[in-house]
């Protein structure tokens, strides 16, 4: 049985080598002592990757009105308890140039799964491609779209308005676990549609939600789902239950499980995007998640612009903690910087070119 810092050397050799074995042991750390050196080795590789450098993602939230039932999410469908909105495209494009002007390097345009732009015959997608359309335009920032499940040829149709990336999780790659969190939506439609963006050339998300009463060996599972599925960005976020949701009495689990997770995955996939959400602890918990290897900081929220978070619909917001400037003490004291835009699309348009979309 190797130790830990047979694993973390082997680790920062070459991410190949580890072995589920490794992985597993990674994941099962208690003691502090043991997780720091783990961070520290996640540090080490972010470094040979990325250097100091950190790209930060504005997000907008645009329409919280959703047709599911994720047993998890607040603005489920039945749920009368979650603020409900649709912001109009000059809204819409408006928060999104003054993210741009605050100096973020992407637009992340996520909505519940809104009739709106998704039905009503051709007339819902032509709305949400020219949504990402006019963004793309006044912003001139690379945008993702988060619409949840769409058709192939709608992911089509985004990636040609000049969406760059799509996020779509799947939360778990245990089917017995997933069927108790995103009822009624197909494992294998959500899955495909991940591939179908693929295929269309976009650049995609894929992602885990933790805290759900997942077992070490499913996170495993996923993460190796995870490193065969190619996404350019991997993330996990622990689940904040929600007020009138069926979760809603559920505990709360620590975040330790979601920070080691990001170290791991920055171990196993290093050269990848491994976002450090806002969305989840808030500016609190920032440093942790940057001094456990994530390279990314999403959910920067405009304070005035009326938008939410996902799984925190008002941590931090209105009190501008979640800006650029919100966050810059917290980078400062990491010894990191933000990227520029340039160097973001130094990192991005090699990869959509090795997809063909450039
Ligand atoms: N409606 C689209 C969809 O579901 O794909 C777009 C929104 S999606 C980006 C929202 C993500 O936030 C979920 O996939 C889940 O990973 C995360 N999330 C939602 N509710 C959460 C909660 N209560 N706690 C933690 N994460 C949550
Ligand atoms: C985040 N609240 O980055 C956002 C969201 C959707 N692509 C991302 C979950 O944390
Ligand atoms: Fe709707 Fe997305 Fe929430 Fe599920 S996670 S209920 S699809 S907004």
């Amino acid at each position: 049985m190797m130790n830990l810092a047979e694993i973390l050397v082997r680790a920062c050799k070459d991410a190949a080598l580890l072995t589920d074995e490794n992985l597993k042991f990674l994941l099962q750390l208690k003691k502090d002592t043991d997780r720091e050196q783990l961070f520290q080795a996640a540090r080490q590789v972010r470094e040979a990757h990325f250097g100091n450098k950190i790209f930060l993602y504005g997000f907008v939230y645009f329409s919280t009105y959703c047709r599911n039932h994720c047993t998890f999410c607040y603005y489920r469908q039945a749920n009368a308890a979650s603020p409900r909105y649709r912001k109009s495209p000059e809204e819409v494009v408006r928060a999104a140039a003054a993210l741009a002007d605050s100096g973020v390097q992407l637009i992340d345009l996520t909505m519940g799964e809104d009739p709106y732009y998704l039905s009503d015959g051709a007339a819902g997608y032509d709305r949400l491609v020219g949504l990402v359309e006019q963004v793309r335009i006044r912003t001139g920032l690379p945008v993702m779209i988060s619409p949840g499940v769409v058709p192939p040829e709608v992911l089509r149709r985004l990636q040609q308005a000049g969406a760059s990336w799509y996020a779509c999780y799947q939360e778990t790659h245990t089917r017995s676990l997933y069927e108790r969190l995103r009822l009624r939506q197909p494992y294998e439609e959500r899955w495909q549609a991940k591939l179908a963006a693929q295929t269309s050339g976009l650049c995609i998300e894929e992602g885990l939600l933790v805290g759900m009463g997942e077992t070490t060996s499913d996170l495993v599972h996923s993460l190796r789902v995870m490193q065969s599925l190619g996404a350019q960005q991997v993330r996990t976020m622990t689940f904040i239950p929600q007020q009138g949701t069926p979760l809603e009495e559920n505990k709360r689990s620590g975040y330790e499980r979601e920070i080691d997770l990001i170290a791991v995955m920055r171990l196993l996939m290093p050269d990848r995007l491994i976002p450090a959400s806002l969305d989840v602890e808030g500016i609190s918990g920032l440093k942790q998640r940057l001094q456990a290897g994530a390279n990314v900081v999403t959910s920067l929220i405009p304070p005035t612009a009326g938008l939410a978070g996902v799984a925190q619909a008002t941590l931090d917001i209105a009190d501008s903690a979640r800006t650029v400037s919100g966050i810059a003490p917290v980078l400062a004291a990491c010894g990191l910087q933000s990227a520029s835009r340039e160097e973001y699309l130094d990192w991005l348009q090699p990869r959509m070119k090795e997809e063909g979309i450039a």
